[in-house]
Formats: structure tokens, C-alpha cells, sequence
């Protein structure tokens, strides 16, 4: 067994493992620490990670690049949409609301969902970390961005599911900077905890934390965000500037040509990254579109001023993590800056003048989140001992309950878990209902998710077989480790010795507070709320039922979800069939790929070897085979070339083979 860290960046993923000397990142097949999200899809197999990346300029339409951004959403989501328009591949609604994307495979139409496309990639980087540690992995850590919701963070453990993976924890990508980041720091004075802010501007998207430290823990104080800024951003605003100024000088527009204005993303890409180092930068682009080369060239300067937009929306985050948590700047002791999307110096020149100082660069700014998350993952697994270190997250976003009758809490708002809560955590409501109900949760402030839907889950607490007219209900909800909301369990409490008088609830268990819900008309709707981190579940033995003293009867109430838009347990079973065919697929086409090799090898070999006449007629015929008809076929079609040819070079070698096999064939047929 093994404990191993992901991290799945928009553009790029990053593995982690945690070993007895520290924590190392995996190599892929290209050897790079750094594996590209692409999943293409070719004619026979799916090439993925570095393999798919010259396929994004290919084949473009087959070819799935951030499918970070997909996830988890619903089709018709108007900030999506605009985001579907600039993607190349063909997507459309499906009948759940979700996105469906449609390409070309094998000759034929595919369907598939983002889960899927993720459960895809997650398979691929198991299969690279699996193939360094030679040994299975399952067991992992996933980070996941903080402003992700219910249904984003379901999305990706039904994905994890597909590539058989178990996550025993989606941790937010900061907080996993943070954790690698303050584990290993110790020289803490005893005048109270330091704060670090934490800024990570990734491809898509910019996350802020604010973070206190102390000896043997690290509190996430507050999450900010902007979901829709990175380093793509700026991308397209050197891509605006030149297709307008190709548009003008060779009369194109790149926009009504899929491969132009994926070559021309690509090259502006590169072109802003030359820029971070250079005061200046070319464009040189072959052909581009109607046979038109192209040139331009830009000035650092000028990209500052065509991104002001930008620079000035970094800034956005930054204060508001500064503002909720109430720190002053002079109680920050330092500001981390990670995310490659953050190389822009500007980027540095806007942060040092919000927090009055230069941010710092000393965390491994392309590493850190993968790092945090396999760190977090020793942590979590009973198979490590790592050092005690306590990690306490801070919740994103409020999150509310409510049930038929309306909410159901005692915050404002109906908010139950308020925004920079610590969590995982625990609720225990409790509620006086005889008849089966309905919860819902909810997030709060639906401007903090433009465009979102802001409802979580629905569950279903029933049937109640209640014998008393003074029943009540309790109910414990969880946010759990991975930022998700769980009733976990319903615990039906009848007083049996006077049931019809309202009992004071006195004689409850320790996890219960005063009860006032009788004091409550019935047809309210208040619940007693009591936070309960750790103590256990108010469940009823295995039998369902158990009496307490004084004639309490404890009966478990069967809670059923029922998610919106999450998978359900037979589509997940298909998928991961399906995955499974695939793979048997990529597979096999790999091991077609490695016969035709050997096949090919071998010709060259014998070629200068050989000096029969027959033997060279019959190499060259192969050769000449391989490229032609032969080019594109099975498996055992090279297998049996090449025994073939075998056969007429080694002749002495086949018949001893042969003599052997049939005495092996006798002697099976005595037995
Ligand atoms: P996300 O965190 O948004 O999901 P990610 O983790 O894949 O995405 P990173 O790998 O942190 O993103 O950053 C990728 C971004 O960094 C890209 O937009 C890339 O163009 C940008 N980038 C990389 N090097 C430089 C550089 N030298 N100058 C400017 N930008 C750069
Ligand atoms: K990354
Ligand atoms: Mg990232």
C-alpha cells in the first residue's frame, strides 16, 4: 500500500508520494514532473497526458483539455456556456441537465460525461504512479479548489470510483500548500499563532487563503476566490489582440477557424510566458490560416496594459480574504505565492502593493498542492505514522438547511454551517416530528455563485413509526472531509413512561442539549442545533432499537438522498465497465504497437545478417509489407509475420521448438 497525493490542475497534474524520507513527485513516461489534463481520443485507442498533447492541435475536436471546468456542472450554467463556445470538442445537454460531450472514436459516435473524462485521467496518473512505486495504488488525496460545490466534489469521487481510486480526503488546494508549508516549520515563538496568506494562480482559476500556525497545527482562517481567473485569461487577451490585428493586416479571422484559433491560443501562450522573462516578444506563426504567415510582435509594457482588467481582479480575492478574517496587514508575516499562472511579474508588482510587501517564492510553486495532498494522505492512513500535526479547514461557503416547513436553524438566514466554519464538523438537530420529512440543503448566498444552482442535496428522513405524540427526532449532519453534507444518521426518541406530556430531556444522552422544540407550536419548524465534533453518532444499536432508562426508546429512521445531479450507483457501474473496455482497448493497441516494433526490429536485424538469397527476398517483402498493407494490423497478424520469417532464418531452431511442442502435446494427452 501506498499514499499518494494528486493534484489536478486545470492544465496540469501533479503526483505525490509520501515515503519514510519525505515526499517525492512521480516522473511520467516523458519524464516530466508535470502530466497535461488532456484526454484524445484517436482512431483505435485514447492517448493521454503527454501522449494527447500534439492531439489538442491535431485533432482538436477530439481531443478533451480542462475538464476541471466541466465538472460538476449543469449545461445550461451561463458562465459554462460561454466557456463551451471557446472549446473546440462538441458538447450538449443531457437529459439530466449535466454536459455530455460527443466525438468520434473507433469509427464510431461516443458519448461521455466529464465524470468520466476525469475518471480517465485519474487512471492514467494511478497507472504512472503505479508503475514507479511497482505496486497497486489506491488510497489517495485529491485536491480540489475551494470554491468547488456539493455537487463538483461528488462529481469527482464518482470519478475516482471509475479509475479505482479511493480518496480519503478531497483537501482544497490551498490547504495543502498551507499543510506542506507549515508541517516542517517549528521555530514558532509562544506569542501566539503566525499568519501566511497564500496566493495560487493556477491556469483557470485564483485561490487565497489566510492561514495561522502554531506549534503542532494550522487553522485555515478564510477562503477567497475567483473561480474564472488564471493564466488562460491572459492567454486570451493576447489572443483578442492579435486575431483583431491579423484581421486588419492579412484580412483572417482566426475566430471561423478551429485549428487557427486553437495554433494561434497556443502560440499566445508561449508568447506570454517569453514575456515574463523579456521586455519583448515575437510571434512568428507558419500559415495560420489561407496559406498566410504570420508575424506581430508586443511590448511586456503594452500586454500589462491590455490585461489592467486582470491584474486589477487579482486584487479582488486578496482583500476579501483580508477583510472577512479581520487580520490587519501588519499581523500577516508572510505572503506565499504558488501556481505557475503567477510567473507574470506584474502579477508580483500588484500583490506586493496590496500586501505592503514583495510575496515570497519559496514554496515549490508547481509542486505544493500535490505535496499537501499525499502529506495529508500519510496522515490520514493507518498505515503511516507522520508526526501529530492538527489540520482544521475553514468552510468556503455557507451552507443552510431546511426542511418542509422551512429552515431549520437558529443562525440567521437559515445558515448552518456559516462561511469559515471549521471543518470536517458536526450538527445535531433536533426537530419534533411524528411523520417522515424532507431536508434540504442549500448554499446561502447564492451571489457568491453566480450562475450556480444553489441547492445541495435533498433528503428523505422516514418513515417514522412513531408511537407518541411527543417524539422527537434527531438528526446529525456532517460536513465532512471532503467539504461534503451528510445527514448521517436520524435517531427516533420516544419517551414510552409518559407519552403524551412533553418530557424535559433531561434523562438524554450527553450529546444532547435542553430540548425546547416542545415549547414550540407544533407546527414550527426549530430546531435545537448543538455543534458535536466528536462524540458518536446518536445511533440505535445494530437491532435498530435499544430502551434506555426511564422507558426512552431509541429506533434508527432510514435517510435516503437524493442528489440532484450525481450519479447514480447503476451509471457508475457502467462507467467503470466502461472504462475497463477502454483501457483493454488502449492496451491492446499498445501491445499491437510493441509486436510491429519487434517485428520491425527484427527485419533490420536479420537484414545485415543474412546472406540467402531467399531470406533477403523474403525480409524485403516484409519490409515493404510494413509500410503498406501492413501498416495497421492486429496483433497476431505481426505475431505470425514474424514467426513466419523466424521459421525460414532459424530453421534449425524452429524444428527443435517444434519437436518440443509435440512431445509436450503427447505427453498432455496421457495425462
Ligand atoms: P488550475 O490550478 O487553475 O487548475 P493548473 O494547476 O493546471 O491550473 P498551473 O500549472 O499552476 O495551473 O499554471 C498554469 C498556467 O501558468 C498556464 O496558464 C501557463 O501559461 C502559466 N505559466 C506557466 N509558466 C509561465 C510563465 N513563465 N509566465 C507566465 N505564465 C506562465
Ligand atoms: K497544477
Ligand atoms: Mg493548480
Amino acid at each position: 500500500m501506498s499514499v499518494v497525493g494528486f493534484d489536478i490542475g486545470n492544465e496540469n497534474c501533479v503526483i505525490a508520494v509520501a515515503k519514510q524520507r519525505g515526499i517525492d513527485v512521480f516522473l511520467n513516461d516523458e519524464s516530466k514532473r508535470e502530466t497535461p489534463a488532456v484526454v484524445s481520443f484517436g482512431e483505435k485507442q485514447r492517448f493521454m497526458g503527454s501522449a494527447g498533447v500534439a492531439s489538442a492541435t491535431m485533432n482538436p475536436r477530439s481531443t478533451i483539455l480542462q475538464v476541471k471546468k466541466l465538472i460538476g456542472r449543469k449545461f445550461s450554467e451561463p458562465d459554462l456556456q460561454k466557456e463551451l463556445k471557446l472549446f473546440p470538442f462538441e458538447t450538449f445537454e443531457s437529459p439530466d441537465g449535466g454536459i455530455s460531450i460527443r466525438l468520434q472514436f473507433m469509427g464510431e459516435v461516443h458519448e461521455f460525461t466529464p465524470v468520466q473524462i476525469l475518471g480517465m485521467l485519474l487512471s492514467h496518473l494511478k497507472q504512472i504512479a503505479e508503475k514507479n512505486l511497482e505496486m497497486p495504488v489506491s488510497d489517495c488525496v485529491i485536491g480540489v479548489p475551494s470554491y468547488f460545490t456539493d455537487f463538483q466534489r461528488r462529481a469527482y469521487l464518482d470519478a475516482a470510483v471509475i479509475a479505482g481510486l479511493k480518496p480519503l480526503r478531497l483537501l482544497h488546494d490551498c490547504t495543502a500548500t498551507a499543510l506542506g508549508y507549515g508541517i516542517y516549520k517549528s521555530d514558532f515563538s509562544n506569542s501566539g499563532p503566525v499568519y501566511t496568506v497564500f496566493v495560487d494562480i493556477g491556469h483557470c482559476d485564483t485561490q487565497v487563503c489566510v492561514a495561522s500556525f502554531e506549534t503542532g497545527q494550522m487553522k485555515i482562517i478564510y477562503h477567497a476566490f475567483d473561480r474564472n481567473l488564471g493564466g488562460r485569461d491572459f492567454d486570451e487577451v493576447l489572443f483578442n489582440h492579435f486575431a483583431s490585428q491579423f484581421k486588419e493586416q492579412y484580412n483572417i479571422d482566426v475566430h471561423t477557424n478551429i485549428k487557427a484559433s486553437v495554433r494561434l491560443r497556443a502560440s499566445c501562450e508561449k508568447l506570454k510566458k517569453v514575456l515574463s522573462a523579456n521586455a519583448e516578444a515575437p510571434l512568428n506563426i507558419e500559415c495560420l490560416m489561407d496559406e498566410k504567415d504570420v508575424r506581430g510582435l508586443i511590448k511586456r509594457e503594452e500586454f500589462e496594459k491590455l490585461s489592467s482588467d486582470l491584474l486589477e481582479r487579482i486584487t479582488v480575492p486578496c482583500r476579501k480574504v483580508l477583510a472577512d478574517s479581520g487580520l490587519t496587514l501588519d499581523k500577516i508575516n508572510s505572503v506565499e505565492l504558488v501556481g505557475s499562472g503567477s510567473r507574470i511579474p506584474a502579477i508580483t508588482r500588484i500583490l506586493a502593493s496590496i500586501f505592503n510587501r514583495e510575496p515570497s517564492r519559496t514554496i515549490n510553486a508547481s509542486e505544493c498542492v500535490a505535496r499537501g495532498c499525499a502529506l495529508q494522505c500519510a496522515m490520514l492512513s493507518p498505515i503511516c505514522r507522520v508526526r501529530e500535526y492538527e489540520v482544521q479547514d475553514s468552510l468556503p461557503l455557507s451552507i443552510g438547511l431546511s426542511s418542509d416547513k422551512g429552515p431549520v436553524c437558529t443562525l440567521s438566514n437559515g445558515v448552518l454551517f456559516p462561511k469559515g466554519h471549521p471543518f470536517p464538523s458536526v450538527k445535531i438537530l433536533t426537530l419534533h416530528r411524528t411523520n417522515m420529512f424532507n431536508m434540504e440543503a442549500f448554499y446561502v448566498n447564492s451571489n457568491e455563485l453566480p450562475g450556480l444552482s444553489p441547492q445541495l442535496n435533498t433528503f428523505t428522513i422516514g418513515p417514522i413509526l412513531s408511537h407518541t405524540n411527543t417524539a422527537k427526532v434527531k438528526v446529525r449532519v456532517q460536513l465532512n472531509l471532503h467539504g461534503i453534507v451528510k445527514l448521517d444518521s436520524a435517531v427516533l426518541i420516544e419517551d414510552q413512561m409518559n407519552n403524551s406530556v412533553a418530557t424535559n430531556g433531561s434523562h438524554l444522552t450527553s450529546e444532547d442539549v435542553a430540548d425546547k422544540s416542545d415549547q414550540m407550536s407544533s407546527g414550527e419548524n426549530i430546531a435545537e442545533v448543538s455543534d458535536n465534533a466528536q462524540s458518536e453518532p446518536p445511533s440505535a444499536p445494530s437491532d435498530g432499537v435499544a430502551r434506555e432508562g426511564r422507558g426512552v426508546k431509541r429506533s434508527e429512521i432510514p435517510i435516503s438522498e437524493s442528489i440532484a445531479n450525481g450519479m447514480k450507483r447503476d451509471e457508475l457501474t457502467k462507467a467503470e465497465e466502461k472504462e475497463r473496455w477502454l483501457m483493454q482497448q488502449d492496451l491492446k493497441m499498445e501491445q499491437t504497437k510493441d509486436r510491429k516494433n519487434a517485428l520491425e526490429a527484427y527485419v533490420y536485424e536479420m537484414r545485415d545478417k543474412s546472406d540467402r538469397e531467399e531470406i533477403s527476398r523474403k525480409l524485403q517483402q516484409t519490409e515493404d509489407w510494413l509500410y503498406e498493407d501492413g501498416m495497421d494490423e492486429s496483433e497476431n497478424v505481426y505475431l505470425e509475420k514474424l514467426e513466419d520469417i523466424r521459421k525460414l532464418v532459424d530453421p534449425t531452431e524452429n524444428r527443435y521448438k517444434d519437436e518440443e511442442a509435440r512431445v509436450q502435446a503427447k505427453r498432455d494427452l496421457l495425462k
